[in-house]
């Protein structure tokens, strides 16, 4: 699988994801520290919320394949800059977490404004969208 670090606010559904990704147990664990597993990286939400610790998103994205930017359906803002991509030098899409919840596509619109060419729609409750993120990040070959 390409080494993949997941970021966004707390609360957005990172760890949940990683939880449906993995096929484990849906169970709430509050990220307190960078979570190195075999694939893929989990950080806390106040890396991306708390300007000091920004910097260690930026040193995590230089281990990883792929960065995921994270907005929730139900999120009434983003965190992410318009065009923020350009700021790494690895691939980024966009996920787009709760999708049961009110608008995937205005976090959708949000994530295309930060630059994000690809977008996935999933819920990691329902497992809706999963097996395709899944399916994009396994390595070809
Ligand atoms: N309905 C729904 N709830 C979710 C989803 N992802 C996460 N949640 C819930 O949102 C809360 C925060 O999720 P968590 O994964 O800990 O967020 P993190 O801080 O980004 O790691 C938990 O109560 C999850 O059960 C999702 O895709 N759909
Ligand atoms: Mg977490």
């Amino acid at each position: 699988m390409k080494k993949t670090l997941l970021v966004g606010r707390h609360g957005v559904g990172k760890t949940t994801l990683k939880q449906a990704l993995r096929g484990e147990d849906i169970h709430y664990v509050k990220t307190q520290y960078m979570d190195y597993g075999d694939w893929l990286i989990d950080s806390p939400g106040e890396y991306a919320e708390v300007h000091g610790l920004g910097a260690a998103l930026a040193i995590y994205s230089y281990e990883a394949d792929i960065v995921a930017l994270l907005i929730s359906a139900d999120d009434d803002y983003s965190l992410f800059p318009p065009n923020v991509t350009c700021m790494v030098n690895r691939e980024v899409i966009g996920i787009v977490t709760k999708i049961g919840k009110r608008a995937p596509d205005r976090a959708e619109a949000w994530l295309r404004l930060s630059g994000c060419e690809k977008v996935f729609h999933i819920d990691s409750h329902t497992g809706e969208g999963v097996a395709q993120l899944k399916a994009y990040l396994r390595k070809q070959g």
